[in-house]
């Protein structure tokens, strides 16, 4: 096994929406081959994956340090000290890193290089996607776009009853849910189904909510019920600006709950970087359709496909 796979692997069962809108990060300390020290970022503002696998070693000198991500190094605001400084304060025989952190894009790497410290960029395929929120939002400005869709086999959002997709799928949307920073919906949405868009899992918050649109909600729709959650409203239709102005409030990820209109504009601005659909194995005949209009999927690549309690649920990400 290689020790990326496994710093990466560590990383993974960190929640994002904790370290959120920092990244995920694994890392370990090999000896002779072995494993002496691992750790990871276990939320924002706490000590790096870096201090952690190291912190009960008395010395790593003869020590090579996996690293699913560059070590970062002082900017303003920062909460805690450079990782960079501390591995060359601390001088391990070899770093081995699995991605760069756009924040730095290399540097780092060069400056541990310079003070004498092996280092090896491995490019990972694991550790790369460990943040995809982080990459899109350093390197752009704008959020990562996921549309989230239930459908019927035949392609209809709409069907007898209120719900599409099973219990174990809407439990998996709630899982979703807390790993975004907010939920994009509308007004339409909102007057048709009043949904709460809430996280219902323990400890997790809630992201914030967007929603788009110029209807008039009224004051006890339930999206006003949920306490402590940040709602911005947009009434413009121009999907580039609010996807814009929400990279200008930080906001690094977003996933759509709403109708065909707003997903199918998405698609064909191409502002979209993930699909996940749950398919119920339904055949409804009548009702609305996912997309209103013809929209060109065929930049998007299958990357994961599971049957949730009979629900067949599959998930697309752009190629870029
Ligand atoms: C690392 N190891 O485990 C993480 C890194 O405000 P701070 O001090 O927590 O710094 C956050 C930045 O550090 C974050 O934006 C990202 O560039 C990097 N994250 N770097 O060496 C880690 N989480
Ligand atoms: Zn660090």
């Amino acid at each position: 096994m290689n020790f990326l796979d496994l710093a990466a692997d560590l990383a993974t069962k960190i929640d994002p929406h904790i370290v959120a809108p920092n990244p995920r990060v694994g890392c370990i300390v090999v000896k002779d081959g072995k494993i002496i020290g691992q750790g990871v970022h276990e939320k924002f503002g706490g000590e790096h994956a870096e201090v952690n696998a190291i912190k009960d070693l008395e010395n790593i000198n003869y020590c090579e340090i996996y690293i699913t991500l560059e070590p970062c190094d002082i900017f303003p605001h920062k909460k805690t000290p450079s990782c960079t400084d501390l591995l060359i304060q601390k001088t391990p025989k070899k770093i081995i890193v699995g991605s760069l952190d756009p924040k730095f894009g290399g540097r780092n790497l060069e400056k541990i290089k310079k003070a004498g410290i092996e280092v090896e960029m491995q490019l990972n395929e694991k550790c790369n996607s460990l943040n995809p929120f982080l990459e899109k939002f350093v390197n752009t400005g704008l959020p990562y776009v996921t549309v989230k869709l239930a459908q019927s086999l035949d392609g209809k959002i709409t069907g007898p009853s209120r719900y599409i997709s099973n219990e174990f799928s809407r439990k998996k949307v709630h899982e979703m849910r807390a790993q975004y920073s907010a939920i994009l919906t509308t007004t339409e949405t909102i007057l048709q189904d009043d949904p709460s868009l809430d996280c219902r899992l323990d400890g997790s918050s809630n992201p914030d909510l967007i929603v788009v649109g110029e209807r008039e909600i009224p004051k006890k729709s339930k999206i006003f019920s949920i306490p402590n959650r940040n709602i911005h409203f947009f009434k413009t239709h121009n999907l580039e600006e609010v996807l814009e102005e929400c990279g200008k409030k930080g906001i690094d990820s977003i996933m759509t709950e709403c109708g065909a209109t707003v997903c199918t504009d998405l698609l064909q601005k191409n502002l979209i970087d993930e699909i996940q659909l749950f398919i119920a194995p339904e055949i409804f005949g009548k009702g609305k359709n996912s997309f209103t209009k013809e929209v060109d999927l065929t930049g998007f690549k299958l990357v994961d496909t599971k049957d949730i309690g009979g629900d067949v649920f599959v998930k697309f990400t752009r190629q870029r």
